[in-house]
């Protein structure tokens, strides 16, 4: 039986939701329709208690409703919502995001993940005169055309549309190559010698479930790129501020030429943000010749929301109003009694994050159910299967409606997970060792029914 809000939902909005995976077309059922968060609980339109995973698919690392943000945002509304024109808080954040990413000389902001990726690749193709892009199957960048491809058939692997109403000409310039693959990386780069104009990826793929790099791909796709005058552009959107302050380049050591972020930088609100070298940044409108524009880019609303938020990650307490005003973040290794490093933020997460994986491992191996568990930081993917997941077909092999039967077992238990198994849950700053306690206690009886079942 359709909800009541469904139906009414369906009436107005294609598909009752305004992003298809919030349908649960994945987990079977309708839709949770959430009605306040606090913390690390939501609660929906009946009342119901969650302990939420999903953070709104990454952005909230602090949790639902932080004060801190709250009372900012309240502020920043007094003064106005948004004027068209520049405001000190847009350079305020765009100075913080230049410290936190080496790779980060100059940066542009828009309202979007995918308004990020789609502008970088145009300014990849203007800046190299080049029109192939390289993606890895099974990434995921947004939904811009060029992006929605998914791998031909044969070696050049040219893409094919992945959605109708993508051109065929232009899924054709889309080539794609297994995640975790370094030779497919170099064949393509020699037998399209001097054509490619970037390549694209998430340094850990959280869109197939998570999946981390293997030992000296990212290493193998830096010198390739370099040696290629292929621009090498990392996909931070979801990674940035979660795996580490400065996303995984920071925590594996390498430096794009550009950088996509989104999500966490926005603290909630809509963002999005692509940078890089300078000398690639100045092609762009009004300095060079290539366009992209958007009414509400570098919005004083999702700026105040982006510093208050990378503040408090750089000045986290175990109180949450507690964290006095804090200077920028300084990486780790350049912190000092005036310069706070995030230290703190990330080894809270790593603490809780890891403790659920344990918990979680430990639930599945007692029910004897076959899982893997794939974790950076304080985003991770329980999958159900047997095997280690390491790209694309090896997260396919899983057994998506066991974790559809697992998904449905935890909501009911009050515990909300990502509603399809090539997602990542994300733990947040607002989390505790009780919701973990919890959790894994959930886990444990839902396992035990589906094996008894
Ligand atoms: P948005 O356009 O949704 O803000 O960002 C697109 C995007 C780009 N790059 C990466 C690595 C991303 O993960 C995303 C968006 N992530 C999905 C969750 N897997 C958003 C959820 C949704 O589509 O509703």
């Amino acid at each position: 039986m359709t909800s009541r809000l469904f139906q009414q939902a369906r009436r107005y909005i294609a598909g009752g939701v305004n992003s298809p995976v919030r349908a649960f077309r994945a987990v079977g059922g309708e839709p949770v329709f959430i009605r306040r968060g606090a913390g690390s609980r939501v609660w929906d339109s009946e009342g119901r208690e969650y302990i939420d995973y999903l953070g709104s698919w990454g952005p909230l690392i602090l949790g639902h409703c932080h004060p801190r943000i709250i009372a900012a945002l309240e502020e920043t509304c007094e003064a106005g919502t948004s004027f068209g024109m520049p405001t000190e808080i847009e350079t305020e954040l765009a100075r913080r995001v230049a410290e936190a990413f080496r790779a980060v000389e100059t940066l542009r902001f828009v309202n979007s993940g995918t308004e990020a990726t789609m502008s970088a690749l145009r300014l990849a193709r203007a800046f190299t005169g080049r029109e192939l892009i390289v993606k890895m199957a099974g990434c995921y960048h947004g939904h811009a055309d060029s992006l929605l491809v998914k791998a031909g058939s044969g070696v050049a692997t040219f893409g094919i549309a992945g959605s109708p109403g993508v051109p065929e000409a232009l899924a054709a310039l889309t080539l794609t190559i297994p995640f975790n693959d370094a030779g497919a990386f170099e064949k393509i780069c020699e037998n399209k010698r001097g054509e490619i104009a970037c390549v694209i990826l998430e340094a850990v793929a959280g869109n197939m479930g998570v999946i981390p790099p293997a030992r000296g791909w990212l290493e193998a796709i830096r010198e390739l790129s370099t040696r290629h005058g292929i621009l090498f552009i990392c996909d931070e959107v979801m990674t940035g501020f979660r795996v580490a302050f400065g996303g995984a380049q920071e925590r594996y050591g390498f430096t794009a030429d550009l950088v996509t972020m989104g999500k966490i930088l926005g603290g909630g609100l809509p963002v999005g943000a692509y940078g890089g070298r300078s000398d690639i940044m100045d092609q762009l409108a009004p300095d060079g010749p290539v366009y992209q524009a958007g009414t509400l880019s570098g919005n004083p609303l999702a700026m105040r929301a982006g510093i208050e938020t990378l503040e408090l990650l750089c000045s986290w307490t175990s109180s949450p109003t507690a964290s006095p005003a804090a200077p920028p973040c300084a990486s780790p290794a350049a912190a000092s009694p005036a310069r706070p490093s995030a230290a703190a933020s990330y080894d809270r997460l790593e603490a809780l994050a890891s403790g659920l994986e344990e918990g979680l491992l430990a639930a599945a191996a007692e029910a004897g159910e076959p899982v893997k568990i794939n974790r950076v930081g304080s985003m991770m993917t329980l999958f159900f299967t047997r095997h280690p997941v390491t790209d694309y077909d090896s997260a396919l092999a899983c057994d998506t409606d066991r974790f559809a039967a697992f998904f449905r077992g935890m909501l009911s238990r009050g515990v909300f997970l990502p509603p399809s198994q090539f997602e990542a849950l994300f733990v947040s700053l607002a989390h505790t060792e009780e919701d973990i306690d919890r959790t894994v206690e959930a886990a444990r009886a839902i396992l035990g029914e589906l094996r008894d079942h």
